[in-house]
């Protein structure tokens, strides 16, 4: 499917270190790479059934700077995205609006589209709509039950069975390794709130994931190899992710309410699928809040990007507003958020217009300070920091310290 404009990047000479990010499995910083030129990324992609909100906004800005910091520290980056383009969720909001459930998708897609665009952030090489993959997940579905991973659970309201994937099954990688291991009360709440079905009879374990949903009257379903019907929703990443990307890719990204139970059975779908792990590292987003609760489409408390350029938001401003926050910090958002970035990007423009006169002679030290905040783990509130700093301190812009702030943070200075 198609992805959205590609911001330009300037090439700014000299190169960053090798960023190191934060492991959910591990605990602990790692370079994701594994020491190659080649950075793999897939980062979970919307479910589109409602407006981009700032949360979104700010999970594939955190992950738009790894690809520039990686590109600064001259590595090639391959990068998939989804698009959840069926599923419950997607189809209980069409229902209830009485409008078509593809429809109701391609909107959604086509806003985040503009949105994305209007943020600046770097497309997918791969952007890749799930209805698209139906006959590689049935393959991959068929695979897991020939091997013994997946096994159908009687469905009395269809003429077909459901297939779930064994979690007791032992797979090589999973996701969270033994040092973040969840215990099993709050895997069983977890999977309750997120798309799973604790609940369902007939599954040899309550935590079992389904991965593929039997045809039913009035839900969308294809006809292939084992049937008609539609995927379940992480082994969705785990096929997109390996056939775009080949196993095991540097990371995989999403907000932290994706580590349990998306990215764990993603991880262990990939390794039984391709006794690979799915990733190096697993790099998880903060949740942000709006009026003191995790925005959400479901509760509907949302800021959206669209709502904020509709109220003559400069993009830059909101990107800046966001970058002020470290990526992996849970936060809220407050109006307040704004106001401050116009002000601070207010200074910065007048900066490298060079209203503010001042000496270039520590030009370079800014940049290096710039790029090893960007490289420790995504630190852009400390780069926005170095840049505060510089204009205190009196150090002039140069076009090059302009580009990197460009490159880096996807800020084009007036
Ligand atoms: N389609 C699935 C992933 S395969 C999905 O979670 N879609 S989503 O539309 O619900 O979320 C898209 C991305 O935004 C996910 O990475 C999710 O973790 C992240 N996200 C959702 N809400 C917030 C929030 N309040 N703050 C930060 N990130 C969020
Ligand atoms: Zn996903």
């Amino acid at each position: 499917m198609r992805a959205w404009q590609a911001p330009s990047v300037p090439d700014v000479p000299g190169a960053a270190p090798r960023p190191v990010v934060h492991d959910t499995a591990t605990g602990k910083p790692v370079d994701p790479t594994w020491g190659e030129e080649r950075a793999a990324l897939y980062v979970c992609g919307i479910t589109p059934y409602d407006a981009t909100h700032i949360g979104h906004a700010a999970t594939y800005l955190a992950f738009d700077t790894l690809g520039r910091a990686w590109r600064d520290a001259g590595l090639d980056v391959e990068y998939a995205q989804n698009v959840t383009d069926v599923d419950d969720p997607l189809l209980e909001r069409a229902t209830r609006d009485g409008v078509d459930w593809r429809e109701l998708a391609a909107s959604q897609v086509d806003l985040f589209r503009r949105d994305m665009e209007s943020l600046r952030i770097l497309p997918p090489d791969d952007f890749v709509a799930v209805t698209d993959e139906v006959d590689r997940v049935a393959e991959a579905v068929s695979f897991l039950q020939e091997t013994g991973y997946a096994y159908e659970v009687p469905t009395p309201d269809s003429d077909g069975d459901d297939v779930y994937f064994d979690v007791n099954r032992p797979t090589e990688a999973w996701a969270l390794g033994d040092e973040s291991r969840l215990d099993r009360e709050t895997m069983l709440t977890l999977a309750a709130e997120r798309g799973g079905d604790p609940e369902r009879p007939g599954k040899r374990d309550p935590l079992d994931p389904l991965v593929w949903r039997a045809a039913r009257d009035g839900e969308p379903s294809w006809d292939t190899e084992i049937g008609p019907g539609r995927p379940g929703w992480h082994i969705e990443c785990s096929v997109i992710a390996g056939d775009r990307l080949g196993l095991p890719i540097s990371v995989q990204g999403g907000g932290s309410d994706l580590v349990f139970p998306h990215h764990e059975m993603s991880a262990g779908h990939a390794a039984a699928l391709a006794h690979q792990p799915l990733a190096h590292a697993f790099v998880h987003t903060g949740m942000i809040a709006y009026q003191g609760t995790k925005i959400s489409k479901s509760l509907g408390n949302l800021v959206t990007v669209r709502g904020l350029l509709d109220d003559g938001a400069d993009p830059r401003a909101i990107r800046l507003a966001l970058l002020s926050h470290k990526y992996s910090d849970d936060w809220e958002w407050f109006d307040t958020e704004l106001t401050s970035a116009v002000t601070r990007l207010a200074t910065w423009d007048a900066w490298a217009s060079g209203a503010s006169a001042g000496h270039t002679d520590d030009a370079a030290e800014v940049a290096s300070r710039l790029r090893a905040r960007v490289s420790d783990d995504l630190d852009t509130p400390g780069a926005v920091a170095a840049v505060d700093t510089a204009i205190a301190g009196g150090t002039a812009c140069t076009p090059e310290l302009a580009d990197l702030v460009d490159a880096l943070l996807g800020i084009r200075l007036a």
